[in-house]
């Protein structure tokens, strides 16, 4: 480095080198890289393209299939969109997150992915070298397909991060008040960097940026260093991961650095806003749902998490997904989809808890149960009615479900639905039933009283 002594080479001196993807077959690994196509080589050299720094996982066309993006350095990134045939095939460039807003490769170093506005809008952003901005390729669905546009500047955290070198990055709700924050780990590669570009400094502080909830510019807003404690502290950082280390409710964070000790930064927001932290319990092979896709209804809004310990830089979160509800005192849906595509929603009562999921709970007979208990606590017709729905999806010829079904959607008022499941029922069953023709005729009297029998 003029003036400063040695350096580290630019990463443009060295040949890249390939992904690799280890297919677990039950305790064993085999290499399938090649053959599921996350390799990619240069078409006329031969020689491996990518240069890679972080990988995180995320469904971004929402088609059930888990997806992969590389954080490259300073060649193209590679988002590999799983084909659901244990093969991948590397989109990034035809979907618009290869490169920044000005066509430009970057130096990523850190990756992390989440829906940053409680709709179908996915965020992937990758934390860069000094003098670029954090990357936020910003997803659009034409209708046809999902594609991203880098949209750093104009959510307001390219400013902000430009003259950082950044390294570890999450997107947590730090203030739990139900939108995704940003978080960074900021530190130079040169010691002695401040002698030859005075504005930049081997230690950087780290920086959270506030999700505003409103479009545009004011999107993402820097908090100053005085509103962030010690994550202001000057360190040369690297790795960046989140955790409720004790027990609140809100994610704190460990900063590892250069030289130095680690931190652990302890969350002490005061927002009062509740939260709810969700633990699931995978199938063999798989114990804690990691893949999996956790939507939480709460005031009317949804919210999306993968859980995916694999996020930022050099860095494991924990796999449990916290979720911040603002004001809101009821969880109003909790669905979990599984990697293997199936879903499982649960009622969870109350706020402020960590509830846990388990993956085959959802049995013909527990759902037959809650769903009876539903009915004869007769609050709610129609969460009943879902619950035994759900039972006799997986259990269709179950005549007491069935009937239970029919006094749900009676009791909760659908008299042509309630007609429908007990013809259903007559269809169904081989000997006629006086509590069907009792219940029959109770729906027939309710329908004819309002005109609308069929
Ligand atoms: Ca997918
Ligand atoms: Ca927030
Ligand atoms: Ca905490």
């Amino acid at each position: 480095m003029p003036g400063a002594g040695l350096s580290y080479a630019h990463p443009e001196s060295f040949d890249g080198t390939q992904n690799y993807l280890f297919r677990n077959d039950g305790g064993r690994f085999s290499d399938v890289s090649a053959e599921a196509g996350i390799q990619v080589s240069d078409l006329a050299t031969g020689k491996p393209l990518g240069k890679a720094l972080a990988v995180t996982f995320v469904d971004f066309d929402r088609d059930g299939w888990l997806d992969v993006f590389v954080a490259n350095d300073t060649v193209p990134h590679f988002l590999f969109r799983n084909r659901g045939n244990g093969t991948f095939e590397e989109v990034a460039k035809e979907r618009g997150c290869a490169v920044n807003a000005e066509g430009v490769t970057t130096s990523g170093m850190s990756a992390d992915a989440a829906w940053i506005r409680n709709d179908d809008a996915l965020a992937i952003a990758v934390g860069n070298f000094a003098e670029e901005r954090t990357s936020f390729f910003l997803s659009a669905n034409d209708g046809e397909q999902v594609f991203f546009t880098d949209q750093s500047i104009s959510v307001g955290i390219g400013g902000p991060t430009r003259d950082m070198l950044t390294w570890g990055l999450l997107f947590d709700d730090f203030d739990l008040d139900g939108r995704v924050d940003v978080a960074q780990a900021n530190g130079h590669l040169e010691e002695t960097i401040h002698l030859v570009q005075p504005n930049q400094t081997y230690a950087q502080r780290g920086q959270l940026f506030w999700n505003t909830g409103l479009e545009g510019p004011q999107t993402f807003v820097q908090l100053p260093a005085a509103d962030t404690g010690d994550l202001a502290k000057p360190i040369v950082g690297r790795a960046l991961a989140s955790a409720d280390i004790d027990g609140d409710g809100d994610l704190d964070l460990a900063v590892s650095g250069v030289g130095g000790s680690p931190m652990l930064l302890r969350n002490d927001q005061e927002s009062r806003h509740h939260w709810l932290r969700v633990r699931l319990i995978g199938p063999a092979g798989n114990p804690h749902g990691v893949g999996a896709t956790v939507e939480l209804r709460a005031g009317g809004v949804t919210q999306r998490r993968t859980v995916m310990p694999t996020r930022s830089y050099l860095a494991q979160t924990e796999p449990i997904v916290t979720f911040g509800l603002g004001s809101a005192l009821q969880i109003e849906d909790l669905t979990v989809i599984w990697p293997d595509g199936s879903q499982q929603t649960v009622t969870v009562e109350g706020v402020d808890r960590v509830v846990t999921v388990r993956k085959d709970i959802q049995t013909f007979a527990v759902l037959a149960n809650i769903g009876k208990a539903q009915l004869e606590n007769g609050d709610d017709y129609q969460k009943a009615a879902n619950t035994l729905e759900r039972a006799l999806e997986l259990k269709p010829d179950s005549i007491a479900t069935r009937r239970n079904l029919a006094r749900a959607r009676f009791l909760g008022n659908q008299y042509p639905q309630a007609l429908d499941e007990l013809r259903r029922l007559e269809a169904d069953s081989r000997t006629p039933s006086a509590a069907n023709a009792y219940l029959m005729g109770l729906v027939a009297g309710r329908l004819a009283d309002k005109q609308e029998l069929p």
